[in-house]
C-alpha cells in the first residue's frame, strides 16, 4: 500500500499531462433544446474555452440521436434571422466561445427518436488539429422571451 500511492500519482499525473497536451479546450454547459413531440430538428448549445496560446477551430460535430449534425450560425438578412451552415466554429486563442440560442448553434436535424427532458445526447466534437471530444449534453426546455410574453398575455387573457 506504501508502494502503491506514489505509484497511482505518478500514473495520475501523466494521464493529466497527456490529456493537456492533447486537448487545451474545455467544453461548458453543453445543452440541448427540447422539441415538441413530431419535431425531427434540435440544436445544441454549449461554451467552448480554449486555454491554448492558438487559434483552435470545430470543424465537424456527429451525434447518434440524428442523422444529419450541421453547425450553424444565425445571420441577419433582410431584417430577417435566419440560420446557415458554417465551415467551422473558431475559439480564440485564451478565449472563448459561445453557442446559444438566437447564435452559434449545433444543429440535429433528422433526430431519430423524440428527445426527452433530461435525456443525454452523445455529441463528438471534432477539432482541426484532429482531436475530438464527446460531450453528453442533456436535453433541456428553452423558453425564447418572445414566446414566455406571448404564453403570459394568453394567460391574461383566459383569466378575463
Ligand atoms: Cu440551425
Amino acid at each position: 500500500m506504501k508502494l502503491l500511492t506514489p505509484v497511482l500519482f505518478i500514473l495520475l499525473a501523466l494521464s493529466h499531462n497527456f490529456v493537456m497536451a492533447g486537448d487545451d479546450v474545455t467544453i461548458i454547459d453543453p445543452y440541448v433544446r427540447a422539441v415538441p413531440p413530431g419535431q425531427t430538428v434540435s440544436a445544441a448549445f454549449l461554451q467552448l474555452e480554449n486555454k491554448s496560446a492558438e487559434t483552435r477551430y470545430v470543424v465537424n460535430a456527429t451525434s447518434p440521436v440524428s442523422n444529419v449534425v450541421e453547425l450553424h450560425s444565425h445571420v441577419h438578412e433582410n431584417g430577417m434571422m435566419k440560420m446557415r451552415q458554417i465551415d467551422s466554429i473558431e475559439i480564440p486563442a485564451n478565449g472563448k466561445a459561445v453557442l446559444e440560442p438566437g447564435g452559434l448553434h449545433i444543429m440535429l436535424i433528422g433526430l431519430h427518436d423524440a428527445l426527452k427532458i433530461d435525456q443525454k445526447v452523445s455529441i463528438t466534437l471534432e477539432f482541426k488539429n484532429g482531436t475530438s471530444q464527446t460531450i453528453e449534453a442533456p436535453v433541456r426546455k428553452i423558453m425564447m422571451k418572445g414566446m414566455m410574453k406571448g404564453k403570459g398575455a394568453m394567460m391574461k387573457d383566459m383569466k378575463h
